[in-house]
């Protein structure tokens, strides 16, 4: 993972914990289909590394239970256009009835507030709207999380939280200039149907938003399809929106009410140390007041590696190929450079263009080793406004958000 040992996957727990997790695993062996155990089975066996599976997932590593959180292994996001099955999940609260049981009966998405006329919108009217296609990053503001120390409270995510699927929908902006945006508007806050971990219904499991400016720049989008299928369970149906290149928690899921506000917005983790950061450089483990702390917006420019997976053994001589994605909330990624030797020296890789903005962009390079023995390959992306990734992680942060530290991987040439 990033910014430690590139050969072991850190989880955050004590090892303690782990042998006791395994002991305690071994008699739910017998079970034959894991996939049908109740959560915090499914964990503990997973944690004793039997593989569990998550129905409609395969590959991923699940986090937590309740709520789901699942990251997918960084070998498994090889793809340019990331399968449903392979694209991580991070849930807040309580996955609604109606997106498991696929009714769309007295759904709509209202749009209110600073607006000239309220709409209520059902899916077929949402239709009748230019359609808009796009392949788009979604990343935690949290992915990285578990890189940081002292550790950050909340899902250790290593590398996984992160995928570019395909998303089918409409504009936000068309919608929201149908309800004729006001002046006055300033910034937009969703709700989703997901209900709060409590079960208290006045409890809301999170209600983020952005700036109108944002909500009306030509990438952001209501999405009812991923991937050519109607919105899966798990990621929001039957409407999303993707507000790309900023954190994922901004692409609210199982939408039905955006708020046109004449402020910030305040809802659910809008407010706090949620998805903020220290407005000024903090040393490690320093207290934030509130106050401090401001919104994060863009996403860092990032990159991985996804063949070959960390601690292959490769045959001295022979080339070895490497290819991983790269992306930015900032832009393109402009270059992608990959060292074999500890950041002394650096070979270009090819990038290629994304297939629109804010998708990912493919990189390759084939490297060769002087000499048998252990190397580490680390991976860069340098952004077009100049910005590359650090090697190191970045500032430290109360919720441990944006590591985007370089992605390093253990190869042992023999
Ligand atoms: N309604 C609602 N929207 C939500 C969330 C949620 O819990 N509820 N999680 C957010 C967060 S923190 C992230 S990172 C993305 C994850 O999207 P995914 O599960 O489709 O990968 O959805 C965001 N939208
Ligand atoms: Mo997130």
């Amino acid at each position: 993972m990033s910014g430690s040992n590139p050969s072991h996957q850190k989880t955050g727990r004590p090892q303690r914990r782990r042998t006791f997790l395994k002991r305690a695993a071994l008699g739910v062996l017998a079970v034959p289909f894991l996939e049908n155990l109740p959560g915090s089975l499914r964990l503990l066996a997973q944690d004793a590394g039997l593989a569990v599976t998550i129905p409609g997932k395969q590959g991923l590593r699940i986090l937590n239970d309740r709520p789901l959180n699942a990251e997918t292994p960084a070998t498994l996001l090889d793809d340019l256009v990331t399968p449903t099955e392979r694209h991580f999940v991070r849930n807040n609260g309580l996955v609604p009835e109606r997106a498991t049981t696929r009714s769309l009966a007295g759904w709509s998405l209202r749009v209110h507030g600073e607006v000239d006329r309220e709409l209520n919108l059902n899916l077929e009217q949402l239709r009748g709207f230019p359609k808009h296609k796009a392949a788009l990053v979604i990343e935690c503001g949290g992915n990285g999380r578990a890189g940081f120390f002292p550790p950050a409270t909340g899902n250790q995510w290593t590398l996984g939280a992160v995928g570019c699927s395909l998303y089918e929908g409409v504009l936000l902006r068309d919608v929201l200039n149908a309800a004729g945006v006001k002046p006055s508007a300033l910034y937009i806050g969703y709700y989703g149907e997901d209900a709060h971990l409590s079960g208290d219904p006045k409890k809301v499991a999170i209600s983020r938003g952005f700036p109108i400016g944002k909500a009306l720049d030509e990438h952001t989008m209501l999405a009812w399809s991923m991937n050519g299928e109607p919105l899966p369970a798990h990621h929001g149906f039957p409407l999303r929106l993707v507000c790309p290149g900023w954190p994922g928690s901004t692409s609210g899921k199982w939408l039905n009410r955006i708020w046109v506000r004449d402020k910030e917005h305040d809802g659910a983790k809008m407010t706090g140390s949620s998805y903020r950061m220290p407005k000024e450089p903090v040393a490690p483990g320093t207290e934030v007041a509130d106050a401090d702390m401001e919104i994060i917006e863009e996403m860092p420019v990032k990159s991985i590696i996804t063949s070959p997976g960390s601690g292959i053994e490769h045959a001295f001589g022979t080339q070895l190929a490497l290819r991983g994605h790269a992306w930015s909330g900032f832009g393109d990624v402009a270059s992608m450079d990959v060292s074999i030797d500890f950041g002394a020296h650096w070979v270009p890789a090819s990038l290629s263009a994304p297939q629109n903005r804010y998708a990912w962009q493919r990189w390759n390079v084939a490297v060769q080793f002087p000499k048998p023995g252990y190397y580490e390959v680390w991976a860069r992306a340098t952004d077009q406004t100049g910005v590359m990734q650090p090697m190191l992680v970045p500032g430290w942060n109360p919720k441990g958000y944006l590591n985007n530290a370089m992605h390093r991987i253990a190869v042992k040439v023999a």
